[in-house]
């Protein structure tokens, strides 16, 4: 049996070939997996429980049926959708994963996380992360109607795409120094995150295996992990 990973959807109206994708494989390869791990941006934007977007309904709905099936999902927050709260996993059934977390995989523990926390060269985001993740933030941002949260995350994800154009691309990715120590925190020799875009299975010194899932822009991306291997599969995308 096989357990399942993804991270980085980016679920948004503009690209419904990725939603339908997603959609697909949740019917079909999660349905029969061990366990589904979605480890962060799933959604392009999430500004609450409370928001009525079809997008998440449709979304909510189907992950219902995959845990209702039996099949055991897990949500870590990305730096997109970190507002996923206890409402939505009420819902759906996915269980929220606290930032960092480690779990056994058939034998072998493993270090989960989404991997912004490993980006520390990027200060810039790393200072706009602490006033996101901040609690009286978010409580003064969620009392805030619908229609000005949505003028919020649409400036955010603006301001975001700004920085990413124009920051220089090597401080967009994690530092060792970091990954070394989420290592050493977590005392595993395996870490499987998201984020960076930039799929791959490393190997690193003292045997230890830094798994990077990719984005679901041209495909889908997804780690299959079982007894004996990780195997990173793309998805294609039906146009
Ligand atoms: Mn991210």
């Amino acid at each position: 049996m096989t357990t399942l990973f993804i991270s980085d959807l980016h679920l948004d109206d503009s690209r419904p070939a990725v939603t339908a994708l997603f959609m697909a494989w949740l019917h079909e390869a999660a349905a029969r997996a061990d366990a589904v791990y979605i480890l962060g941006d799933l959604f392009e934007a999430y500004i609450g429980d409370d928001d009525d977007a079809a997008l998440i309904a449709t979304v909510g709905d189907a992950l219902r049926l995959l845990t209702d099936s039996g099949v055991p999902a897990y949500f870590v927050h990305g730096n997109r959708d970190f507002l996923v709260g206890p409402r939505f996993a009420t819902r759906t059934g996915l269980r929220l994963l606290p930032d960092t977390s480690v779990v056994d995989l058939y034998g072998t523990p493993t270090l989960l996380l989404h991997g912004d926390t490993l980006c520390v060269a990027d200060i810039a985001y790393q200072r706009v992360r602490v006033q996101l993740r901040d609690l009286a933030w978010q409580q003064q941002f969620l009392a805030q109607p619908l229609a000005a949260r949505r003028t919020f995350a649409a400036q955010a994800r603006a301001d975001s795409a700004k920085h990413t154009g124009s920051t220089d691309v090597s401080i967009m990715d994690v530092t060792p120094a970091a990954v070394d120590d989420a290592f050493a925190d977590a005392g595993v020799q395996r870490m499987i995150h998201g984020h960076t875009h930039r799929p791959a299975v490393h190997s690193l010194s003292a045997g230890r295996q830094r798994i990077v899932l990719g984005d679901w822009y041209e495909q889908g991306s997804v780690l299959r992990v079982d007894a004996d291997q990780s195997v990173l599969t793309t998805l294609p995308l039906s146009i």
